[in-house]
């Protein structure tokens, strides 16, 4: 499968990621000079097996000394402070990566089912009206996409991730899906939540690397649906069944006190509260995610089949609401419920998850 390849600066500034790695060993390498206390190579060790003997007369200066400063250039790589943070990096990395991936799917079976609504709750949207869809089986992402199986793609890739031109929402100066509240944060504790500052393009490639893509609107509220009609949320009509929170959203007087009912303030991992019928987590609420159409508020209310959206637009949709959304202020976090913005732009709250019309082989 080929990388895909870097988009062109003039949608934004670019975040160019260097190898950690060749810096690393640039430094050590230049650092490899200030070693003054050479190893001397241990004549006759045997350490090994099946090494023989060092010959003593073989053991002349000039080549003793080669030796020796090439054991101190590897010693100043092992061993110097950047080599070390280096090899912290790598070991946190081995680390995220062992933990459970989040990158399954699952089927979604065809069938037909009632798209939008002819009870909008924010008409401007194009929310309705209520129209009959027919849906051929596709896979979806059982998560959204984590921080972990982003920088999995970043790493294997060199992509680089575009920067929002126009954002929308709280602009935060140089924010990138590593440093979402600026240059000064980090993801290192929120490798299991979902990627954000991610834009359209960049989603687009992430779901082409996996061998999967991004889902229509028509698939992404079907599935956010789960096998149930007319309902507003994925798991029914009632906000909180048996009492419980079953998505991120905001609770407490927006936009100045969150209370944090449900656990969180901000983002939260992937595989947070209960999946809805298809087994699908965080459809609604956690963070917005892209879908594949260009953005039209206007709907025929005929039966359509496999929907794509219009040819073209400006805007991009986006759906399900994110842990910013109050009732008061943006009741989005419903099924039917819909959003957009451009390509290009990026923000803390939105992310994305794929969708397949075959499952990739490497998860069989
Ligand atoms: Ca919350
Ligand atoms: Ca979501």
């Amino acid at each position: 499968m080929a990388a895909p390849t870097a988009r062109s600066p003039d949608a934004g500034g670019l975040i160019l990621y260097l190898y950690p790695a060749l810096i690393a060993l640039s430094l050590g390498l230049n650092h490899a000079h200030e070693i003054t206390d050479v190893p001397r190579p241990r004549s006759g060790c045997g350490c090994g097996s099946g090494s023989t003997s060092r010959p003593e007369a073989a053991g002349s200066l000039p080549e003793a000394a080669s030796d020796s400063i090439s054991l101190a250039k590897q010693a100043a790589v092992k061993y110097s402070r950047e080599a070390n943070v280096e090899a912290q990096k790598i070991a946190q990395d081995h680390r995220s990566h062992s933990k459970p991936r989040t990158n399954q799917m699952v089927l979604i079976p065809g069938g037909v089912f009632t798209m939008g609504t002819n009870d909008p709750k924010i008409p401007q949207d194009g929310e309705g009206p209520a129209r009959k869809a027919h849906i051929k089986q596709f896979y979806m992402d059982v998560y959204e996409v984590t921080n972990a199986e982003f920088e999995r793609f970043i790493k294997s890739t060199d992509y680089i991730t575009e920067v929002a031109a126009a954002p929308w929402w709280l602009p935060v100066k140089e924010a990138s899906w590593k440093h979402p509240e600026g240059p000064d944060s980090n993801i290192t504790k929120r490798m299991d939540h979902p990627v954000v500052h991610i834009s359209w393009h960049n989603a687009v490639a992430y779901c082409a690397w996996a061998d999967k893509r991004l889902p229509t609107e028509t698939e992404w509220e079907y599935a956010c649906r789960g096998g149930l009609e007319n309902r507003l949320f994925p798991w029914g009509n009632n906000l909180h069944p048996k009492d419980q929170h079953y998505m991120n959203i905001w609770q407490g007087d927006f936009p100045h006190h969150n209370t944090e009912d449900d656990g969180y303030a901000n983002t939260a991992p992937v595989t947070s509260f209960p999946p809805n019928g298809y087994g699908l987590f965080n459809m609604a609420g956690n963070v917005w995610e892209w879908t594949l159409d260009w953005w039209t508020i206007h709907h025929t209310a005929d039966e359509v089949e496999n929907p794509t959206g219009p040819a073209s637009g400006k805007d991009k949709v986006k759906k399900g609401g994110s842990y910013m959304c109050h009732e008061s202020y943006c009741y989005r976090y419903r099924c039917a419920a819909r959003s957009q913005n451009t390509p290009d732009s990026s923000a803390s709250n939105l992310g994305f998850r794929c969708a397949a019309d075959q499952l990739p082989d490497y998860l069989k």
